[in-house]
């Protein structure tokens, strides 16, 4: 697999889930920590390079840079146990797509207790 960065903030609920899922798939990430307080991620660096929405969490793999944490956990469960593509292997697929959304709601969830 490339190399997987994730440009986090990491009280940010939206990198904690990008973290859980990678942990969950076993996918080894590295981890570069911003300040959002202090506007890291709206530097014309970031914006050109990185995010042009000024936002994390920023997803990179290898040299491209992929926004916004729903598209991460989809791309790191991709091909995965969490999500696999065989309908064989899924047997249902629409369902195990079901149990792979509802895990956004779970961590939502379990981040609200933690608070
Ligand atoms: N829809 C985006 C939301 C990203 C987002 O709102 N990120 C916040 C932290 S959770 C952020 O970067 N805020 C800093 C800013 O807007 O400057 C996602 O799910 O990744």
């Amino acid at each position: 697999m490339e190399r997987l960065v994730l440009h986090e903030y990491a009280r940010s609920g939206n990198c904690y889930k990008i973290r859980l899922t990678a942990a969950h798939v076993g996918a080894a990430l590295e981890r570069r920590e911003y300040d959002i307080m202090q506007g890291e991620t709206r530097t014309p660096e970031f914006l050109a390079k990185a995010n042009a929405n000024g936002r994390i969490p920023v997803l990179q793999v290898g040299d491209r840079f992929l926004p916004e944490s729903n598209a991460a956990c989809w791309y790191l469960a991709s091909d995965t146990p969490l999500m696999p593509e065989d309908r064989e292997a899924s047997h249902r697929p629409v369902a195990c797509r079901a149990r792979t959304r509802s895990l956004v709601p779970a961590v939502a969830a379990s981040l609200a207790d933690a608070a």
